[in-house]
């Protein structure tokens, strides 16, 4: 029995498209707003290791949906490109010497190749390598323009430094303490930095969600990590201050800098049962505070926390460790002296680097005062009383030990504190973020050189932005410095050049962009690829902006998407682009698994290989079959029976196509079924639902099948509904229907309501020959179907009261008389 013949058809229609530029796409003025969509998919990193099978998901269903759109009428922008700076790269070249350019060019000609093979309908003619200077000129662009909105700024910041990569990470890159990328364990360095400032849109990028239709778990995920925090910031004088006379006393007033211990609490109602202080180990009033008992203590213990990432040391579960100062602060709500201690789960980079330590209601505190024995005052309670604590009592009630203030319920107590503090200038309401800033500068040299020089006379100065692109130079060696500095460092001729302000000596900024920079605007670029004036034309942005459809992997879910969506603003903020959101409606994929769920890795030898796959299977059996495996956002386990049930699905198809072909009327029954199968199919690709649009093209083939003769009326339409997702396999079926190529053009085939109506007939459930209930069913319910519809009926089931049945006559669309001795 003939099989689809894949790899001769797939590569002859691959060939007509390429070759006929079908899926090309331009501005068509003539084409109204609403008809326009722009489907774009996260662009890959061109890794040596080549296409992963998880690709291809994400890949596969965008492009269902854009063929699907286009045969809707839809002018369809479905892009693709290659995410070409980063790290690997780098690596590759530091061990062999091998130029990264030359290197990741290989890999971008094999993932090309591979994505080519699967036959997705992108506009090839539009595609971006993010390395490339034509590309990154404009990367450049957009950081001068951040630069001039005061948005970058140069801070010696410690950061996270991996002393394998000999480069600093974004804390991003940091994953339990280790370097993302090598595993390394990760230790803190002072460098000087380039920082972006997107915590000035931490405000809009929360309030913009709002916007999106985005999955709420995603949209939660970007809230968590801005994390944005309501509650006070309140002054401690410092016991020292009053003793000098520096500070004044608690109520005076006093001087932030020098007097007082500035605190941030969310939870400022509790202010009364601050029992201590705690600061961070890098607060600047340590030193003041200490005192000459505790200062070798406390040497030991800085020494030590800096060798901690914040992400070891705001671990909920680890032991608390701290030192006491030796000095003592003012409970301004009380007058009370209290000890200052500093330890490592206070973070400097957040809040004010300092807290109140209230332990009877945070569970850190508690533990804290446990194990160092401080004291801990109840000031919260259930129900106004007082009782011994457990464990610190997180949850809001009634105020207790707060002097005026008891009897207030926690709300009420937190307005009136705050009046209260802002009254006497010891403290006011605040809102703080942990979205910090971004560190956008990697000492290294595979990524977009930052356009800056330094000038003795005239400071920091612009590359002008008619001599972008600032060309990465070639190097000897890739090999970071180590001292914090890129490979770039070491180009004497490069480094030295004039400042483009006075002509006078300058030093070229050294380091380069992080890999996210270049995929913070590529959806731009695919607009205007070849524009040399703009990084694309307002007109072009116009037509196709902002992105309809966008589909990628969820370990993106954070850190690209809120990057992308920062610079978005800030060249909306600017006018260069039309909307303050780049992409309006995003679904992240699940991950393909290997067989048995566990994750595909090298060490386990369970990846699958793309190209293995497709020339077992051919290229649409691996896109109906990743599109079969389930909902697309959810995690889901590669099977070699699955993939094989397809490609015989496939094979079913290609048989029933070499049946007579016949104009007659086909059967009412397959007529329904048609007009059901164009419903379903229709309404699940318009949802991305695409494994239940499968499976109902499934039940369509089997039905078809069981026919001597081809019916026209039934595989036109079906051959166009199954094009989206075996595209070779359709413009083949079209053409022997003797269609004009290609399918992917035709119109999509609508439904008739009234056809696809399913015939109801009102069943008959007796027992023991007398009637006894009644249900409405589909007609041709199957006999077992209608068995066991009749057995489990509420009425039935009540009579038989659980007697077994010695009997069931089914009487196909009348009735189930069910016999049960008596
Ligand atoms: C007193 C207090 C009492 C607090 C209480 C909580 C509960 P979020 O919600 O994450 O913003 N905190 C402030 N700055 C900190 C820092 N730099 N490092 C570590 N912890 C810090 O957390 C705010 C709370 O975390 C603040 O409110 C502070 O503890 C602590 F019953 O102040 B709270
Ligand atoms: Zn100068």
């Amino acid at each position: 029995m003939s099989k689809y013949p894949f790899t001769r058809i797939e590569s002859k229609w691959q060939a007509y498209w390429e070759g006929h530029k079908t899926f090309r796409v331009d501005e068509d003025p003539a084409v109204p707003q609403e008809k326009r969509r722009y489907v774009l998919d996260m662009f890959p990193y061109p890794s040596s290791a080549g296409l992963h099978v998880g690709h291809p998901e994400g890949y596969t269903a965008t492009d269902i949906y854009s063929r699907y759109l286009r045969m809707k009428g839809y002018h369809v922008l479905h892009p693709m490109g290659f995410d070409s700076f980063g790290l690997p790269a780098e690596n590759y070249a530091i061990k062999t010497g091998t130029h990264p350019r030359v290197s990741t060019e290989a890999n971008i000609e094999r993932f090309r190749t591979q994505i080519k093979a699967l036959g997705f309908s992108y506009d090839w003619d539009r595609e971006i390598s993010t390395h490339d200077p034509d590309y990154y000129k404009w990367t450049q662009w957009i950081f001068l323009k951040i630069w001039e909105q005061g948005l970058a700024y140069e801070a010696i910041v410690p950061i996270n430094w991996c002393p394998s990569c000999l480069t600093g990470l974004a804390n991003e890159e940091v994953r339990d303490g280790a370097c993302d990328r090598c595993g390394a364990a990760v230790e803190r360095k002072d460098v000087r930095q380039w920082l972006l400032r997107i915590t000035a849109y931490a405000e809009r990028l929360l309030a913009d969600l709002d916007k999106l239709d985005w999955s709420e778990s995603l949209k939660l995920m970007q809230r968590n990590w801005i994390g944005r925090s309501i509650g006070a910031n309140v002054h401690f004088p410092l016991a020292d201050g009053r003793a000098d006379g520096e500070g004044g006393g608690a109520d005076t007033g006093s001087d932030a800098n020098n007097g007082t211990i500035e605190v941030f609490t969310t939870r400022p109602d509790t202010l009364f049962g601050a029992t201590y202080m705690v600061l961070a180990p890098e607060h600047p009033l340590v030193e003041r505070l200490t005192t000459p008992e505790q200062a070798e203590a406390v040497q030991e213990y800085i020494r030590e926390a800096r060798r901690k990432s914040d992400l070891e040391r705001t671990d909920l579960a680890k032991d608390k460790t701290g030192v006491f100062t030796g000095g003592y602060a003012v409970n301004p709500v009380n007058e009370q002296k209290i000890p200052v201690w500093i330890s490592d789960y206070i973070l400097i980079s957040y809040g004010t680097g300092a807290i109140m330590a209230v332990p009877a209601h945070d569970q850190r505190d508690f533990e804290f005062a446990v194990k160092f024995d401080l004291p801990i005052v109840q000031v919260v309670s259930r129900d106004g009383s007082t009782y011994p604590l457990q464990a610190a009592e997180v949850e809001d009630g009634i105020a207790v030990n707060s002097g005026a203030f008891d009897g207030l319920t926690t709300p009420e107590f937190k307005k009136k504190i705050v009046a209260w503090l802002e009254e006497r200038g010891l403290g006011r309401e605040t809102v703080n973020y942990k979205l910090r800033d971004w560190v956008f500068s990697r000492q290294r040299y595979w990524g977009e050189p930052i356009p800056l020089v330094h000038c003795e006379a005239c400071g920091t100065v612009p590359v002008p932005y008619d001599q972008l692109p600032l060309l990465l130079p070639e190097v000897e060696s890739y090999t970071p410095t180590g001292t914090g500095e890129s490979p770039l460092a070491a180009i004497h001729d490069w480094v030295h050049t004039s400042c483009p302000a006075c002509g006078g000596p300058g030093r070229r900024e050294t380091n380069t962009m992080p890999q996210w920079a270049g995929s913070c605007w590529y959806f731009l670029r695919y607009l205007d690829p070849d524009n040399d004036r703009a990084l694309a034309g307002r007109d072009k942005i116009d037509y196709w902006m902002p992105v309809d459809l966008y589909v990628g992997g969820a370990e993106h879910a954070v850190l690209h998407l809120l990057y992308a969506r920062f610079w978005h603003k800030v060249l909306f903020d600017l006018g260069v682009v039309n909307t303050d959101e780049p992409f309006m409606r995003l679904v992240n994929q699940g991950m393909i698994l290997g067989e048995g769920g566990v994750k595909m890795s090298k060490s386990l030898g369970n990846v699958i290989n793309p190209d293995d796959v497709i020339r077992e299977y051919g290229a649409d059996a691996m896109r109906m079959y990743e599109m079969f495996m389930g909902p697309l956002e959810v995690s889901k386990p590669w099977s070699t029976q699955g993939i094989a049930g397809i490609k015989r699905f496939l094979d079913r198809v290609w048989r029933i196509s070499e049946s007579p072909l016949t104009d007659e009327e086909p059967p009412s029954e397959l007529v329904k079924l048609l007009h059901q199968t164009i419903r379903k199919v229709s309404q699940d690709t318009g949802t991305l639902q695409l494994n239940t649009a499968i499976a109902q093209m499934m039940i369509f083939v089997t039905e078809v099948g069981r026919q001597e003769v081809l019916f026209r009326a039934l595989w036109d339409p079906f051959v166009r509904i199954l094009s989206p997702y075996a595209p070779h396999l359709a413009e083949e079926l079209w053409a022997k229907l003797g269609g004009k190529p290609s399918v992917s053009f035709q119109p999509y085939p609508e439904w008739d309501e009234e056809l696809a109506r399913e015939q109801v007939l009102t069943m008959v459930y007796q027992v023991n020959g007398k009637v006894r209930a009644k249900e409405d069913l589909p007609a041709g319910t199957d006999s077992g179907e209608l068995e066991r519809r009749a057995l489990s009926h509420p009425r039935i089931l009540e009579l038989l009261a659980g007697a077994k049945p010695v009997k069931v006559v089914v009487v196909p669309d009348k009735l189930v008389n069910i016999v049960v001795r008596t």
